[in-house]
């Protein structure tokens, strides 16, 4: 029997149900961020810190200061006064909250858990009586913000009615899981509640113009349990490129000039795209959710759409920062080898964005290509978005900069800074994960992480410098000797391959291989899948040294990348590399390298909190994420290589 259609997403569903009893799902399962302790001094333990310490509380004071958090205060009938600010504000402090749970979950802190209840509380009087929340709506019915409908939900074209509320039931959900008070999910189920009667009873032709309800949606029915906020996120995902676009708006003039679906990612019914379009943010959430759903449900075509898009973008719409989204017009994915290094957009949440779809990716398939893109995106695009000080931001992440860009410490449209309060916290998450009897290693950065594996406790402590030094020494403990799988990354660009895609290439590819030895013991390379797996009984204190030899890496990119022409960028580890003027003077812009030149890579303890900075032809390069941190600089990532190499010039050492 083949089922078609609606037939196969009802059994699809039906069997997701029953998985779902049986704790299915993706078949790999990440660690809990806070079993990873990661040393302070490691970078991101820096990071995880930085954002706890000063980039939460800055963003709540920010949240405060801009009248965020009061438009919540007007909604309850607290204080007087209008809206203010932007339609889409609530999600700021729904994410900024959502960090905060996170931060409680590594940290106890009783004031924070304090400010947090006294938050939820306004929420919830701020809540409609049905459950309705959105405070642009709410405070002055007759006074609304541009984008927003006359009427619920009349414009989700550009309301973020649905947006706004998904980034509340992540934040919901993340409370609930940190302090197992049901004070805001109790808010939140309300709402899920109200639109679940309202879109998927109601069967209301429509869907999010931005989509992140769904990823809540999820989150939600993983925690409850109950199918119908499943059944709603895939409703959502179903309709889009199927309901009428009109639909989407509430006023014809506005969709007169507005009427372009791929921007939403509506132009097809999603099983049926094949590229990665539009707007990026909204794309990659939405590539995240097919995957949730999919798996979920075993609904394959969603599955079969999120690897499509990934080919598309690794093959011609990534940068080699890991950035997406290169065009300012729409904040949108370019055309394929489209990728401006000036205007490069590169939204600071299209970064996150993409680790999130890459990790699932991770998750679902086991296979390490994913996380070469996750790593070289947060090692690179992401952690740009944030100074190293933890309260300046970039929204914008280009490739060369003429020398007027900064980061800032708030946005109007904050989307980025709130993102990556929510984001840092959760940086552990990423480096372990756990399998059927197997533990994958994904991440290195110094860390000692409590775990399990096959429900037995195994603690595991790494040390190394990682990402400044390819050395990595793991120590095994398992509470008793247990039999299990261990998979050891190996990064695609220690294995010499830049991208998995032909878009950038290794003009010197590694010459030295990696090695691991296991209780001192060489034990042979067979990389499957980008991981090297050891099969035995582990004994505590089982060790395990992996060597990923970090030479200086020249990139090239594929001829079509018209920016990237006759240019290379600077690579060492994972870390990619830019030239600031700060370093090497104001005509940096215009320098140029022989094709032979040789940089060598030395540690600066002092500089920007500790790097790596590549030295050579009279040139100082910084790690690419570390740029802006000294003041307003010139800065480029691909320089100039001149036609004739220079006679004189050594061989490039193997390290
Ligand atoms: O629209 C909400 C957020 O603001 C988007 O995710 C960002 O791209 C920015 O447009
Ligand atoms: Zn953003």
């Amino acid at each position: 029997m083949r089922l078609k259609g609606e037939a196969l997403r009802k059994f699809a569903f039906f069997v997701g149900f029953l998985s779902f009893l049986c704790a299915a799902g993706y078949p790999i399962k990440p660690v809990e961020f806070y079993r990873v302790k990661f040393s302070p001094k490691s970078l991101p333990g820096n990071r995880v810190q930085v954002a706890i310490d000063v980039t939460i509380p800055h963003n709540f004071r920010m949240a405060e200061q801009t009248g965020r958090i009061a438009n919540f205060e007007k909604a309850a009938g607290l204080k007087k006064g209008d809206f203010e600010g932007r339609r889409y504000n609530d999600s700021d402090v729904f994410k900024i909250m959502e960090g905060a749970a996170y931060s409680l979950m590594i940290k106890k802190d009783p004031n924070l858990e304090a400010y947090m209840d006294r938050l939820i509380s306004v929420i919830a009087k701020a809540q409609a009586p049905d459950g309705y929340l959105y405070t642009a709506r709410q405070v002055n019915p007759r006074k609304l913000p541009p984008g927003t409908g006359p009427r619920r939900w009349s414009n989700l074209f550009t309301s973020h009615e649905l947006y706004n509320v998904g980034h509340m039931y992540e934040a919901a959900v993340a409370y609930y899981l940190a302090t197992g008070k049901k004070n805001f999910l109790k808010i939140a189920l309300k709402n899920a509640d109200l639109i679940y009667r309202v879109f998927y009873q109601g069967r209301r032709c429509a869907y999010p113009g931005h989509q992140e309800v769904e990823i809540g949606l999820v989150k939600l029915y993983r925690v409850t349990g109950r199918e119908k906020y499943l059944k709603l996120a895939d409703y959502f995902l179903h309709n889009r490129g199927r309901c009428p676009f009109r639909a989407m708006f509430a006023r014809e003039s506005d969709f007169r000039v507005y009427n372009d679906p791929r921007y939403m990612q509506a132009h097809l019914p999603v099983e049926r795209q094949r590229e990665a379009v539009g707007h990026a943010v909204r794309a990659l959430y939405m590539y995240s959710a097919l995957l949730d759903v999919g798996t979920i449900t075993g609904y394959r075509p969603y599955i079969e759409t999120a690897f499509a898009v990934w080919k598309d973008i690794v093959s011609g719409k990534i940068y080699i920062t890991g950035g997406v989204g290169s065009l300012t017009e729409g904040e949108a994915f370019g055309r394929p080898f489209q990728l401006p290094n000036k205007e490069a957009y590169c939204e600071t949440c299209a970064s996150i964005a993409n680790v999130f779809f890459n990790h699932r990716l991770f998750l679902l398939t086991g296979h390490g290509k994913y996380l070469d893109v996750l790593e070289r995106t947060l090692y690179n695009g992401l952690l740009a978005g944030i100074s190293l000080s933890g309260n300046r931001f970039f929204y914008v992440n280009p490739l060369e900069s003429d020398g007027k860009l900064e980061r800032k410490p708030w946005y109007s449209c904050a989307c980025c800074p709130t993102n990556l309060s929510r984001f840092l916290p959760t940086l552990g998450r990423y480096f372990y994960a756990t399998g059927k009897n197997s533990l994958y290693i994904t991440l290195y950065g110094e860390n000692s992480a409590q775990l399990e594996v096959s429900g037995k406790r195994v603690r595991v402590e790494e040390k190394t410098l990682y990402p400044w030094d390819g050395r990595v020494e793991i120590k095994i403990f398992p509470e008793k000797p247990l039999d299990f799988s261990l998979y050891l990354r190996i990064p695609g660009w220690a294995s010499g391959k830049a991208t998995p895609s032909s878009l950038y290439t290794f003009a010197n590819p590694p010459q030295q291989k990696p090695t691991v030895k296991l209780n001192g013991r060489k034990i042979p390379l067979e990389i499957k899948k980008g991981f090297l797996k050891i099969e035995r009984k582990w004994q505590a204190g089982d060790r395990i040294e992996l060597f990923l030899p970090m030479p200086v890496l020249k990139v090239k990119a594929r001829p079509e990348v018209k920016d990237d022409r006759g240019k290379i960028a600077l690579q060492r580890g994972p870390v990619v590399y830019c030239f600031e003027s700060v370093d090497n003077g104001p005509k940096i812009l215009k320098r140029k390298v022989p094709k032979n030149a040789l940089f060598v890579p030395k540690y600066e303890p002092d500089l920007l909190e500790g790097v790596v900075v590549l030295k050579g032809e009279g040139l100082t390069a910084v790690p690419y994420y570390t740029w802006a941190n000294r003041g307003k600089s010139l800065m480029k990532v691909w320089i100039g290589v001149k036609e004739r190499a220079r006679r004189d010039s050594n061989p490039q050492p193997a390290d």
